[in-house]
């Protein structure tokens, strides 16, 4: 099975597939260092360290909320105004560059299967306004469409690739595991051992290093989509 990091060599097999095992998981988080968590506990404020941005002709923007499904919790929402801009506003952050590695985890909540989550990633070539303005920019571009995470490939063809499956009402994890010389990843899903991916994901647009990120409910215009998108426990590790 082919992985984004490229480390099999002859004669270190059974050494190399510990290591794959012990690393290609959430085990690896350990390894690297912790860059942010965020349970988005502080209902209806911006989580610490984070900010938006507005997008035209949108009045949404993602808030936490408390839990649909545990009131004893609290989560990102993201909704959006049917008839309005396809893509609400957006919440992102800063973190120092990394140019290793990157491990991005999070749990969401669909409610529809219907395209809803934005999920963009992106490099100090560009300033986050540009990496969270448009898929010309965008290093890393996942979205949630058809019970399917998928990645763009391609702004000019709208090619995209899936890696993975979610079923609307139930919480899934995802887990990007990054490997920023290379240009590529391998996506998890609920702790997978191995990754959804067929072949390693390229970046949609080249990176020498990752320092934002940004979630945003985005609809296709024809569907017109409003139901409601929740995100929980996004953690950052990386070198
Ligand atoms: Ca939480």
């Amino acid at each position: 099975m082919k992985r984004c990091f490229k480390i099999l060599s002859s004669g270190w097999f059974l050494l190399v597939l510990v290591v794959l095992v012990t690393s290609m998981g959430l085990a690896a988080d350990a390894q690297l260092p912790l860059i942010h968590s965020q349970d988005f506990e502080t209902e209806g404020d911006l989580p610490a360290g984070w900010d938006w941005l507005m997008t035209a002709n949108s009045p949404n923007k993602p808030v936490v909320v408390t839990d649909p499904t545990n009131p004893a919790n609290r989560v990102l929402e993201m909704r959006r105004t049917a008839d309005t801009n396809p893509l609400t506003g957006r919440l992102y952050m800063v973190f120092d560059p990394v140019k290793e590695r990157l491990q991005v985890s999070f749990r969401m909540l669909a409610t529809t299967d219907l395209r809803a989550l934005r999920f963009i990633l992106g490099g100090t070539a560009n300033p986050p306004a540009n990496v969270h303005g448009s898929a010309n920019y965008a290093g890393i571009y996942l979205i949630t469409s058809g019970g399917r995470f998928s990645f763009l490939r391609e702004v000019a063809t709208n090619r995209w690739v899936s890696a993975g499956y979610y079923l609307p009402g139930q919480w899934t994890k995802i887990t990007l595991d990054i490997d920023i010389p290379n240009q590529c990843m391998d996506v998890y899903v609920d702790d997978a051992k191995t990754p959804s991916n067929a072949d390693p994901i390229p970046f949609l647009n080249n990176y020498d290093d990752l320092n934002t990120v940004s979630l945003a409910y985005q609809s296709v215009t024809s569907q017109n989509n409003t139901a409601p998108m929740y995100i929980d426990d996004l953690v950052i590790h990386g070198k």
